[in-house]
């Protein structure tokens, strides 16, 4: 039974036909969707949201989508992007044929680039599924329309859909014959298509690119900007140098006395000559020295140079630790990440503004937007990091767009490296209780695993819109939202963002959120991919203290054995040890398996050991 209703689906949706209409804002769209349809489906003022009819023409079924059309005054760019990609959610699995519709009336008016418009929105494959309608035909005479047709104009914009077009009249001059010549017209190009549909997946891919695109422009802005920085320090530092170099060449100039007192050097302090003298003297001892080590004891002085080495790379290896370890490292994870989660105008980025007690987030109210965002911020003592979202829960999109939407999750995610401690769930209080915040324990679970309802804490926004109401009152009078509320373990707060000033609210939520981190063994959510990247550090993190306490060990072993062979002036001996201790070192720092210094040098101890009764000897015989 099933697969017979399947199979009567899939006929009827095969029949099916998807028409995108496009054109310049108040082209005439609407009116036409209507006159295709046969009815009065859609609104016919200046469409400000896509939306979809469906109806049965000439016994088959039509599924048109209006759109805004492009330049729309009325609409920013962002929320004129969020619509047409409305308009392909609407339009699931994607649409036969995009229809760009251009009113003859107007068009010599019309002189804006409309293809580039759809090659900017769909891509450069969205033309081959595009063919022109152009309306109001009797408002123009044969001779005009003939004129516009033969235009230069007409011919270039012709030329990129290989020449499609229809013409029909106004709606309320249409006739059913120009209609099934369109439907006829369309047929034509659907089979010189192989049946072939645009989809969904070329529009997202496109958009992917559109994205990542930008993102290369912002981040050469940015390596620019950077640059330029760096050239502004850097001739700070060299003019400072300069300052500094005239400076000292004046103090010297002034130590001499001045010019007018050239020669006059005789006149310098007696101490200033015995200081001088004793400089000297010092001077050749340490000259005699030298020459002594040099010419007497060449292994000495290579023995020297190894400990040299060896000390810095002690201290190379001590900058190591501590460079991963100090608070300006930049890929130092904040001690409390936080990732907002909520529908779309709930007061996401207003909560995160009031967290971080400033406009750090792009202005509220804005159309929501398609990424992530991440601001970092030390708030009430603590460093954390926000990562707001879109408004994931509810835009449309996003049900049918799932491989993107897995994307953008695990992009926010990497934003939280290594994981976020807590989701922050924002609901609207005065808003209506939708489907989908029912269903959102449920989402959250999907999208990032049962566990992640542990690490998730209600943020109730509007609170001041609640009347004469409490919030007690307000959550007992649903059940729904106790259901809610339950799932996440009864953690809640609320925000009123028109106050942001009231640092208060933001500080209690980090309380109550540090306390379910507590509850949660001090653990941040991490998903399958990031758990195991964490056990293989922890794995790595032991190795690395084992080698650090073994390099320790080496290190102080081995210099009290030098320090005690060099009193014995056994520099060859020294020699030896510290190559072996080099080795030694060079080999833990190397290994992926760490060893103790035992199984370097198995009888340190004894020789030590044997290197004490010497100097005990020796001792005795003086
Ligand atoms: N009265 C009131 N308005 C708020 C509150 N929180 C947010 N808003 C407003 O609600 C609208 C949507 O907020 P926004 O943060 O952009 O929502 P988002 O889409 O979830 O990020 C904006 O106009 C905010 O100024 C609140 O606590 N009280
Ligand atoms: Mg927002």
């Amino acid at each position: 039974m099933a697969s017979a209703q399947n199979e009567s689906d899939e006929e009827r949706d095969s029949q099916e036909l998807r028409i995108v209409l496009l054109g310049a804002s108040e082209a005439g769209k609407s009116p036409t969707a209507n006159s295709i349809l046969g009815r009065e489906a859609f609104k016919e003022s200046r469409t400000r949201e896509s939306e979809k009819q469906t109806g049965r023409v000439e016994d088959r079924n039509i599924s048109i989508i209006d759109t805004p059309g492009f330049f729309n005054t009325q609409l920013t760019d962002e929320e004129m992007k969020n619509e047409m990609m409305k308009s392909m959610y609407l339009c699931y699995p994607g649409p036969h044929v995009f229809l760009l519709v251009i009113n003859l009336e107007t068009f010599r008016e019309e002189q804006r680039n409309l293809v580039e418009q759809i090659q900017e929105t769909f891509g450069e494959e969205a033309l081959l599924f595009t063919m022109v309608l152009f309306i109001g035909r009797e408002k123009v005479s044969r001779r005009e329309f003939n004129q516009i047709i033969a235009s230069e104009e007409t011919q270039k914009i012709l030329n990129y859909f290989e020449g499609r077009f229809n013409v029909i009249n106004s709606k309320s001059e249409c006739d059913s014959s120009q209609i099934i010549k369109l439907l006829k017209n369309i047929d034509e190009m659907v089979k010189n298509n192989g049946g072939q549909n645009y989809s969904n997946e070329i529009y997202l891919k496109n958009q992917r690119k559109l994205r990542e695109h930008k993102e290369r422009i912002k981040q050469e802005e940015k390596r620019l900007k950077q640059e330029k920085e760096r050239m502004k320090h850097e001739q700070v530092r060299k003019i400072h140098m300069e300052v500094k170099k005239i400076q000292e060449d004046s103090d010297t100039w002034k130590q001499k006395g001045g010019i007018n007192q050239k020669g006059d050097i005789t006149m310098r302090s007696k101490e200033e000559r015995i200081k001088d003298d004793n400089e000297r003297k010092k001077d050749n001892v340490s000259k005699k020295k030298t020459r002594y080590l040099r010419e007497n004891e060449a292994a000495v002085q290579e023995n020297l140079r190894r400990q040299m080495e060896s000390r810095r790379e002690k201290e190379r290896w001590r900058w190591k630790l501590e460079r991963e370890m100090t608070p300006e490292n930049p890929s130092r994870p904040a001690d409390l990440r936080i990732m907002i989660l909520g529908k779309s105008d709930v007061g996401k980025t207003a909560t995160a503004n009031t967290i971080l007690s400033r406009n750090a987030f792009r202005a509220e109210a804005q159309s929501d937007t398609l990424t992530c965002e991440k601001q970092d911020a030390v708030v009430s003592g603590r460093n954390i990091s926000i990562i707001d979202t879109p408004g994931w829960l509810d835009a449309p999109w996003y049900k049918h767009f799932q491989d993107e939407l897995k994307r953008d999750i695990d992009k926010c995610l990497e934003m939280s490296a290594p994981g976020p401690h807590v989701f922050l769930l924002v609901i609207r209080l005065n808003g209506i209780y939708t489907e989908e915040e029912k269903n959102t324990v449920k989402w959250i679970q999907t999208n990032f695993g049962e566990d992640a309802v542990r690490h998730t804490f209600v943020v109730f926004t509007h609170v001041d819109l609640l009347k004469d109401e409490s919030l007690d009152q307000y959550i007992r009078k649903s059940p729904d939202l106790q259901l809610l509320m339950d799932s996440c373990g009864g953690r809640f707060h609320s925000f009123n963002n028109q106050h942001r000033n009231n640092q208060n609210q933001a500080t209690e939520l980090l309380e109550k959120i540090e306390q379910m981190i507590k509850d949660n063994g001090g653990e941040h959510y991490a998903n399958e991919k990031s758990r195991k990247k964490k056990q293989e550090e922890m794995r790595h993190d032991n190795i690395h203290e084992d080698t650090k306490k073994n390099l320790h060990d080496l290190t102080r072993e081995t210099d009290e054995l030098l320090t005690l062979m060099m009193g014995f002036e056994m520099s060859e001996m020294a020699l030896r040890l510290s190559q072996v201790r080099e080795m030694a070192h060079n080999n833990l720092s190397k290994q992926g398996k760490w060893q103790t210094i035992h199984d370097f040098i198995p009888n340190m101890s004894e020789t030590f050991l044997w290197f004490c009764m010497l100097r005990e000897l020796a001792e005795v015989m003086h």
